[in-house]
């Protein structure tokens, strides 16, 4: 008997979980000192700044930290909901209009590694700032602007981004794969010709006191903090979870899987066979040493998480929870 998608479907997320344990975290480890001073590092050179571009990654559109829009909230603000190409903007009015209803109405998509949308944000920021108190004072020709976020969404990315497209000039400042690769907030980096405008770029800045362990779990998985303090499988775990909640099976044909499943340990173990990463372990038996081949689980899912974090897995959208306005900590009873 052939069974419909829809029954598949059924059975299969009868044997998912319903919630993911939560507590035992210490959220609080995951914001190292020199972030608190990069913030006020962020805040003296406020005066300096015409207007300020908030940088997030569009997986994580609502998890964003409430610090920049109030001790930064004075300037005008534009939100760049940059990696769009690794979102699901399936619902992108919603989205809009889910931050519009937080007061964030200018808001630009955009992909730095391709230059997608990257040409908004200059007139955006003119905009802004032509319609805000300092243009009135009419000083100076040049705008400064400061660029903020959490750590790895691409702040970096988004200047070479703009010197490349209104410039045509290289990179200015280090990218890279992971949290923590800008430390100090810079010195002004020209942007733009006509108009003159210079950015900052500044380190990322993770809230203090993350709002609840689901947002710090969601920003782990989208790199913005170092994967080892939270634990590499249980980032893995809580990978496997989202996706199967979401039904966003992509993982089950990457890595040959042949069906859906919610145990980390099983998935992370067929992921090793298939990688061919195992190790040999010696084991003492009463007749003699023993090699065993084990799955290398870390290496696994070191994998797993490279997979979805570029985009391999499908595009997500971990936020949408927020969007239809119920959070998994909301559901427990
Ligand atoms: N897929 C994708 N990757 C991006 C995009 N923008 C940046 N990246 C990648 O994201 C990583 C982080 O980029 P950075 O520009 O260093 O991020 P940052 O915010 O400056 O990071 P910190 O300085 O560590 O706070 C790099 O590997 C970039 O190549 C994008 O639009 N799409
Ligand atoms: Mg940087």
């Amino acid at each position: 008997m052939r069974l419909s998608p829809r029954t598949l479907c059924a059975a299969a997320r009868a044997a998912w979980r319903e919630s993911f344990p939560l507590e035992g975290r210490d959220v609080a480890r995951w914001f190292p000192g020199h972030m608190a001073k990069g913030l006020k590092k962020m805040q003296g050179s406020l005066r300096l700044v015409d207007c300020i571009i908030e940088v997030h990654d569009a997986r994580i559109s609502f998890s964003r930290n409430p610090l920049f829009q109030e001790t930064l909230g004075l300037k005008p603000h534009l939100l760049v909901l940059n990696k769009m190409d690794l979102a699901d903007l399936k619902e992108q009015q919603k989205i809009l209009q889910h931050l519009e209803r937080e007061g964030l109405k200018h808001v630009v998509f955009t992909n730095c590694v391709k230059d997608e949308n990257v040409k908004q944000v200059i007139p955006t920021v003119m905009e802004l700032v032509g319609s805000s108190y300092r243009y009135h004072r009419g000083e100076h020709a040049e705008h400064c602007v400061m660029v903020t976020g959490v750590p790895n969404v691409g702040k970096s990315s988004l200047i070479n981004s703009l010197r490349r497209q209104h410039l045509r000039k290289g990179k200015a400042t280090r990218v890279g794969g992971e949290p923590g690769i800008t430390r100090a907030v810079m010195s002004r980096i020209q942007v733009c010709e006509r108009p003159l405008m210079f950015l900052l770029d500044t380190p990322g800045v993770l809230a203090p006191r993350i709002p609840s362990v689901e947002t710090g779990l969601k920003l782990a998985l989208c790199g913005t903090v170092l994967d080892h303090l939270v634990g590499e499988e249980t980032l893995a775990d809580y990978l496997l979870y989202t996706l199967n909640r979401h039904q966003l099976l992509g993982y089950v044909q990457h890595y040959g899987l042949g069906e859906a499943c919610d145990d980390i340990a099983s998935v992370l173990k067929r992921v090793a066979v298939k990688l061919r990463k195992t190790q040999k372990v010696k084991v003492l038996t009463g007749t003699g040493n023993v090699n065993v081949i084990q799955p290398d689980y870390p290496a696994a899912a070191r994998d797993f998480l490279r997979a979805f974090r570029s985009g391999l897995l499908g595009p997500v959208m971990l936020d949408c929870d927020l969007l239809q306005g119920r959070s998994m900590e909301e559901e427990e009873p």
